[in-house]
């Protein structure tokens, strides 16, 4: 009996440190973090865009039957699914589980998640007068505490193994979500909007950069170590259109969310920004505030160092595909990957997220190679 209520004293007090943003654990490998901030590292680090991913057999098991952003507003699944690749991988960094489309869906807009199709807007922005049915403010403590909690929760978690990620869509491509209504090909319902309503997108566009700021800042204090903003759409801009409706936005959110964290006396995280397929920006976005720059798999790695001098980290680049070929081959990718982008200022990564049908094997024969021959 005296040992039963022992036992529930200790557990109380243990759930209750995992629900406070204080007292973690001390971090024990931060190689992760030196490296995105140009340090000297032992080895390179590596970690895996959509690591907490369907490829994994538990991952499905944890998710089955579950509704994808009921997942995600649960602390307890978003800590698990986020800790599942550790439990397997010498992974130098852990990706918070959470999905870009968590911000539409705090402005107010139903998402569902049809299966084999990906998330749906049932009624997506159609004319300007649309983003009048858009929450004029977002509370994000209030509207999105529960991504919080699953840091903080997954922070105490991890027990200081490696750092955890926190994460955001960019703007734009939270915007052709909006308007698209799902996943597109040409996004040209969203780019239209860019040509025949210039003055609509760009009030989209702060909008939503002035929730991901308080977001970003939110999640650092729930826990978060480094943080990424996905411009997953940037390829369907042209060097133009990316310098008017995406870059500024990029800069203003690395700039206030660096302004906001030293006013609330927080320590800086690293940033990371990963515009996918805007090579003609590389150049810009290595002024653009962020101490890593995330590469696509389109580009090579000699030209990315050119374009971006030593002014910051780069991440990336192997083609997720090349996880189809054989280990020989990974490893083999892999070795000219290190030596093309030399050993410093170095994040080994995939060049996009994992897919759902890769073999968890050639994943871990990725993560093995780069530290063969880091
Ligand atoms: O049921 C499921 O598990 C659905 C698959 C899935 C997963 C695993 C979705 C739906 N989201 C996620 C998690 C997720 N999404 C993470 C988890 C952390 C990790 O990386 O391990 C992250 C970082 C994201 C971010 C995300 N969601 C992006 C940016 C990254 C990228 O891939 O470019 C984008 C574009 C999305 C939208 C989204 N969510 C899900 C799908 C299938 C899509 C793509 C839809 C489309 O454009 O067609």
């Amino acid at each position: 009996m005296v040992q039963g209520l022992v036992t529930d004293t200790l557990l109380t007090h243990s759930s209750m440190e995992q629900s406070l943003p204080e007292g973690f654990p001390a971090l024990q490998n931060d190689t992760f973090l030196r490296a995105a901030r140009g340090e000297e590292c032992r080895h390179v680090p590596v970690w895996c865009m959509r690591q907490a991913g369907r490829y994994l057999p538990e991952f499905r098991e944890t998710r089955a039957g579950q509704d994808f952003f009921a997942s995600c507003r649960s602390p307890e699944i978003c800590c698990e699914l986020t800790l599942q690749p550790l439990r397997r991988f010498p992974l130098d960094a852990a990706i918070i589980f959470s999905d870009i489309l968590v911000i539409p869906q705090a402005l107010g807009m139903e998402i569902v998640m049809e299966p084999g199709r990906g998330p749906v807007f049932p009624n997506p922005l159609q004319s300007p007068e649309d983003l009048q049915k858009l929450k004029p403010a977002v509370d994000v403590s209030q509207d999105l505490g529960y991504v919080f909690q699953a840091i903080t929760l997954t922070r105490h978690k991890i027990a200081g193994k490696v750092p955890l990620i926190g994460f955001t869509g960019a703007p734009w491509t939270l915007m052709t979500y909006m308007i698209e209504g799902g996943g597109s090909a040409t996004m040209s319902k969203a780019k239209r909007w860019l040509y025949q309503h210039p003055a609509a997108s760009h009030q989209l566009l702060q909008q939503l950069t002035d929730v991901i700021v308080d977001y970003l800042v939110g999640q650092v204090a729930a826990g978060a170590q480094a943080l990424q903003v996905f411009e997953s759409h940037a390829g369907c801009l042209g060097p133009q259109q990316f310098a008017d409706f995406s870059l500024p936005y990029l800069r203003d959110i690395s700039r206030r969310v660096k302004e906001k964290l030293k006013t609330e006396g927080r320590e800086e995280v690293p940033m990371i920004v990963f515009a996918k397929d805007a090579h003609y920006a590389l150049e810009d976005l290595s002024h653009s505030g962020y101490e890593v720059v995330g590469l696509d798999w389109t580009i090579r790695p000699q030209e990315a160092r050119e374009k971006t001098g030593r002014r910051v980290t780069l991440q990336g680049n192997m083609d997720p595909c090349a996880l189809y070929s054989s280990k020989e081959n990974i490893e083999q990718v892999v070795k000219n990957m290190l030596d093309a982008f030399g050993r410093k200022a170095y994040i080994a990564n995939l060049g996009h997220g994992l897919y759902p049908d890769m073999d968890p094997e050639h994943v871990g024969a990725f993560i093995a190679a780069v530290h063969k021959y880091s």
